[in-house]
């Protein structure tokens, strides 16, 4: 029996909406598990062995960290329609970047500007989390939807009659990481016409919101824990790459991200490929599972094992 996809996430992620447009232009069936929106998370701890970020494909014993590796996992099981037309790998990868860490700035810090909608506790974790303070106050708002305004006007000037999409006639993973940020900036007290001025811009949103989310279960995380304990995790799949990094093989290794939030995770190097590294680890509750983690934005270092 093929393992379910399980999607651990949050309704107001805009991460996780990157990963659901993916499910949803692929027409999937996939589990729903919420996961809470700050710290501790202890049902999602035991199949990532640290990494807390939101949100994480679970399949099986898989365990799969990061929405640029969890979308190439799914167009690995689920090739068509593609999420990188015309063979647009490369530049998909770029464009996500930019979504993902430049645009992400100034839509992040718009979309919280006011505390209402979130957790108690929200802010003080992102703050431990990122190591700065992310409050975007009533007086910054403004400045910071400019500068996302901004930006946007380049998809304004990429967006034409003949290309409906972002790299042309059909979505990719780019429009996908895009689309998420300014969906992110308009979720709480949205539209406010932010974005009247850019008019293709408003007719992409709605063509790429029309694509969905596939079809969505709820699921318990004490059901998602049952299905990685009663599954096996497959390593053969992977296409390893003869890489600079395959000197790790078999190593125990920790890998953390270079960026602020390193939630290090830890285990046994069994598979190297291109954009990831597999680590296996054991956890009492769950028992094997491979953290599949991006090698981009990655550190991987020599660890001590803790039974050894
Ligand atoms: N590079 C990661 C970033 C994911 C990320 O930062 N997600 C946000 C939520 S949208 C997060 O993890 N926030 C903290 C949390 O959920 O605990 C990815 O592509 O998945």
């Amino acid at each position: 029996m093929t393992s379910e996809l399980i999607l651990h996430h949050y309704d107001p992620s805009p991460f996780s909406e990157k990963v659901r447009l993916v499910l949803g232009l692929k027409g999937l069936a996939w589990r729903s598990v919420i996961v809470p929106m700050v710290l501790p998370k202890p049902d999602l701890m035991p199949l990532t062995g640290g990494n807390r970020r939101t949100p994480v494909l679970q399949i099986g014993a898989n365990i799969y960290c990061g929405t640029n590796l969890i979308a190439a996992e799914l167009e690995r099981r689920f090739p068509e329609p593609t999420i990188y037309p015309a063979r647009s790998h490369g530049i998909c990868a770029m464009l996500s970047l930019w979504a993902d860490q430049i645009l992400f700035v100034p839509s992040s810090a718009y979309a919280i500007r006011e505390a209402d909608h979130f957790p108690p506790g929200f802010y003080e974790d992102r703050r431990a989390m990122r190591g700065y303070a992310t409050i975007a106050t009533g007086e910054t708002a403004p400045h910071h939807l400019d500068q996302l305004q901004l930006q946007m006007t380049y998809v304004e000037r990429t967006l034409g009659k003949a290309s409906p999409f972002v790299l042309g006639e059909y979505p990719s993973i780019a429009d996908f990481a895009i689309y998420a940020r300014v969906w992110w900036a308009q979720l709480f007290g949205g539209d406010q016409g932010e974005f009247a001025a850019l008019p293709r811009v408003g007719a992409w949103l709605q063509r790429i919101a029309a694509i969905g989310h596939g079809t969505r279960r709820e699921m318990t995380p004490q059901e998602a824990l049952a299905a990685a304990r009663d599954a096996k995790p497959d390593a053969t799949a992977i296409n390893v790459a003869a890489s600079p990094v395959s000197a790790w093989m078999g190593q125990h290794v920790s890998m953390a991200t270079e960026g602020l939030g390193p939630d290090p995770v830890e285990g046994e190097v069994v598979a190297v490929a291109d954009d990831l590294i597999a680590l296996r680890r054991c956890d009492p509750l769950v028992g094997e599972v491979l953290v599949h983690l991006p090698r981009q934005g990655y550190e991987i270092k020599s660890a001590k094992r803790k039974d050894a």
